[in-house]
């Protein structure tokens, strides 16, 4: 029998008693009420095939366009192959939600570990609600009448050195960008949650450079509280789905000597939200 337990007062829960392969339409929609209730989802000992991980995700939702940056997998195009050799410093070592620079950012994101290193290599998730309820409520008021923009951060290193400005240019031109309100509300709860991140939010409209930095800078070291947070130690085999909607999530670099092998797909669209 599927089991759902709170792993932390923030967000996150251990899903146990349910192989994903199996899954009945039951069970997914009973894990669709878990993931909007508790934001993360952990599930151990799946060990999905990359056509099985894909297949489930289809059920979660519509799945969208690759992202611009990483290689897939030579069984499914939709699964996102995220391995870091020894020595390479993962590009998602910064609080982040996947895409925010797009217009229509990923509903869930679904990770399997395949390889992990013995020790290190966690990832973090932090709640936005929360972060958005420990504010002062008249802070909170000037914030809901602000919207910021969003780009694609340190994803022009890469473009940058091997191509120069053009390629960078390029890169961002077609990647473009986006603005999101400060205070963002979720389709599906209705909650609101600050929607900034570290990776990818750069301006506040309408404000000068010293006091939107200023402003942004707060929010982020609010994120980086450990009261908002979960802290996944991954098994391979393991998988973690996330909303990513009022989610932010870190994964942790801390593993220089080691290998790191991970298998992602984004769905792109909740089918079962209005929005
Ligand atoms: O590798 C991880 O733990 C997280 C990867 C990540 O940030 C992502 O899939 O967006």
């Amino acid at each position: 029998m599927m089991t759902v337990e709170r792993v932390s007062p923030a967000l996150g829960a251990e899903v146990t008693g349910l192989r994903l392969v199996d899954a009945d339409d039951d069970a997914v929609e009973a894990l669709y009420a878990a993931l909007i209730a508790h934001q993360v989802l952990f599930l151990p000992d799946q060990h999905l095939a990359p056509i099985e991980h894909a297949a489930f995700a289809r059920r979660c939702g519509e799945l969208g366009a690759r992202h611009h940056s990483y290689v897939t997998h030579p069984d499914s195009d939709d699964v996102v192959v995220l391995d870091w050799q020894p020595g390479q410093r993962p590009d998602a070592s910064e609080w982040h939600s996947d895409m925010s620079f797009t217009a229509e950012p990923p509903f869930a994101s679904i990770l399997q570990a395949v390889q992990v290193p013995p020790v290190g290599g966690d990832t973090l998730w932090a709640s936005m609600y929360a972060v958005h309820d420990c504010l002062d409520p008249g802070f909170r008021r000037d914030l809901e009448a602000l919207s910021a923009t969003h780009d694609p951060g340190a994803f022009r290193n890469g473009p940058y050195v091997s191509g120069g400005t053009g390629a960078m240019n390029e890169m961002l031109s077609t990647v473009g960008s986006a603005v999101w309100p400060v205070i963002s509300h979720h389709p599906v709860s209705g909650r609101p949650y600050v929607n900034v991140s570290e990776s990818n939010t750069r301006w506040i409209i309408g404000l000068g450079a010293a006091e939107s930095a200023r402003i942004l800078t707060m929010l982020f070291d609010i994120v980086n509280r450990p009261d908002h947070q979960v802290r996944l130690r991954w098994r391979p085999g393991m998988i973690a789905i996330w909303d990513n909607r009022a989610t932010q999530h870190y994964a942790v670099s801390d593993y220089p000597n080691d290998r790191r092998i991970m298998h992602r797909v984004v769905v792109a669209r909740d089918t079962r939200s209005a929005v």
